[in-house]
């Protein structure tokens, strides 16, 4: 198998594809791309035309997205696509969810409280995104409540998206403390060795 090649660096959304890629044992090339000059010129413009990191490149396929991107790694490897329909909505339902209720809660909050310089941070945005986090932390909290991960038993691709996601907040000191089964799964899914590798990558960077 030919190496896929994944544009991005390891602080920034590509951390989610690194942990996919370590997960499914695709071998890969990261091109290191940061998300400020990185993306904005003429040559990765005509890769993603969002100008925005990550992209994957696998042949004659080119793919932006974080989570859209993990969900092409799950089903090439073979081995964390979902065996049932019944599995297959779950994995749809929760990178739905962390895309669109759960990331942009994260975001507003980490961006206001640590990523803008402090003159351009929103004390407001930022308190609104926590309490739409603390939103979201409960209901997974109460999911996990006879389950230990997201789809049953057993750790599966849900579990790696919505981990990779959540990966901010809780590497930044969000508090998870009122959560504790979302933050003992948390520690589950982020101390995975492949989950470490890509921790590696990200926290030496
Ligand atoms: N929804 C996209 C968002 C990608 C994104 O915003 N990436 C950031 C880096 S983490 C970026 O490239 N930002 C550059 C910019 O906004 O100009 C995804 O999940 O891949």
């Amino acid at each position: 198998m030919s190496p896929v090649k994944l544009y991005g660096i390891p602080r920034s959304r590509a951390f989610r594809c690194l942990l996919a890629l370590e997960e499914t044992g695709i071998p890969y090339e990261l091109v290191a791309t940061d998300y400020r000059e990185g993306c904005k010129t003429e040559a990765f413009r005509k890769l993603n035309p969002n100008a925005k990191i990550p992209v994957l490149v696998d042949g004659d396929l080119c793919l932006w997205e974080s989570l859209a991107i993990n969900l092409y790694l799950f089903r090439k490897s073979g081995t964390l696509w979902p065996k049932t329909p019944e599995d297959e909505a779950r994995l749809f339902q929760w990178t739905l969810w962390t895309a669109t209720e759960a990331e942009p809660a994260q975001g507003a909050w980490f961006y206001n409280t640590k990523f803008l310089p402090p003159e351009e941070r929103d004390p407001a945005q930022a308190e609104k995104g926590a309490e739409k986090l603390r939103a979201c932390l409960a209901v997974l909290d109460q999911h996990l409540a006879d389950r230990p991960y997201l789809c049953g038993e057993a750790w599966s691709a849900a579990d790696l998206q919505v981990s990779s996601v959540l990966y901010t907040s809780w590497a930044n000191g969000f508090d998870y403390g009122p959560y504790p089964r979302a933050k003992a799964w948390l520690e589950r899914c982020l101390n995975r060795p492949a989950a470490l590798k890509a921790r590696g990558m990200r926290e030496a960077a």
